[in-house]
């Protein structure tokens, strides 16, 4: 739930196209990522019928959302040809559309892609470059979508070689003040967007961590989502390769809605329900009123 801290109420709904979710409770979005190089999962869930299986179990694991992706966007990974990613996420989109009743979410930095994968069914547009593609904030718009802007410094080829901020709070936080400006000029409405800080894309573990502390900065502007899960800071700080970065990812999950977090982007659904869960219960003890995710 967006931290007491915050400054400005924030919509306690996130409008994508028919779906209106509740935020006032934290909402995980399970990640299927239906690509041959993602950095945890790469190749795991290429096949479509095997991706519409995963996602269907994520749902079955407790995911409010489900992100599907057909690019990788790790750090110094190449940009995939539209083609290849529409062949990669709109089948898995229809498959799915027709199974589940949760919201589905396209990872895409492509306008191309968003309108296809939302003529599909998809209702949320998770693009990692916020808008850079000029025609995305007119999809976005037409449909109505939930749309989530993130921070990211240069391209994923290139934005883990040697990023640099002043002050990585203050500009990660101006970009994306910036970035939501730009939507609502678009017409999109507020309700519907959702910002990132875009851990990992662009940032030291130094970095990520003074966006994971100042988390409240963020949902001053919007609801905030954060998806750290698995990712290469973890296993710099406890040493863990991508497969053994479950106990780093809950720590940072339960961290990130204490913080003010809305939104979870995670691989491991059901043990990050059960944190949330848990993390809930313990909140409700000390005092609903205050900074919790309960
Ligand atoms: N991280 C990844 C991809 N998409 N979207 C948002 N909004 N926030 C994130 O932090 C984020 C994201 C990278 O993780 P993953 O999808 O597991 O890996 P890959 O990009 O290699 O497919």
């Amino acid at each position: 739930m967006p931290a007491a801290s915050a400054t400005v109420t924030q919509p306690s709904e996130w409008v994508c196209a028919k779906h209106r979710i509740s935020l006032v409770r934290p909402r995980i979005m399970g990640i299927l990522n239906v690509t041959p190089d993602s950095f945890s999962d790469g190749g795991c869930w290429l096949d479509p019928e095997v991706a519409v299986a995963r996602g269907l179990a994520l749902v079955a694991e407790g995911a409010d959302i489900l992100d599907i992706g057909g690019e990788s966007t790790r750090p110094g990974a190449a940009a995939v040809p539209e083609e290849e990613e529409l062949r990669r996420v709109v089948p898995v989109m229809a498959a799915l559309a027709q199974q589940v009743s949760v919201p589905l979410s396209v990872d895409t930095r492509h306008a191309s892609v968003a309108r296809a994968a939302l003529a599909a069914g998809a209702a949320i547009v998770n693009d990692v470059s916020a808008l850079d593609d000029p025609q995305m904030a007119a999809v976005v718009r037409e449909a109505n979508a939930g749309v989530v802007l993130m921070h990211m410094r240069g391209t994923p080829a290139d934005m883990q070689r040697a990023p640099h901020y002043d002050d990585v709070v203050a500009e990660v936080r101006a970009y994306l003040a910036a970035r939501l400006e730009t939507a609502l000029a678009a017409g999109i409405s507020r309700a519907q967007v959702v910002i990132d800080p875009g851990i990992g894309f662009g940032k030291t573990t130094a970095h990520n961590l003074a966006l994971l502390g100042a988390l409240e900065r963020f949902a001053e502007l919007a609801p905030v989502l954060v998806g750290a899960s698995r990712k290469r800071f973890i296993g710099e700080i406890t040493g863990a390769p991508a497969d053994g970065r479950l106990a780093g990812s809950l720590t940072v999950a339960v961290w990130s809605l204490m913080r003010g977090a809305a939104i979870l982007r995670v691989h491991d659904v059901a043990a990050t329900r059960a944190a949330v869960t848990m993390a809930g219960a313990l909140c409700g003890v000390v005092d609903r009123e205050q900074n919790c995710v309960g």
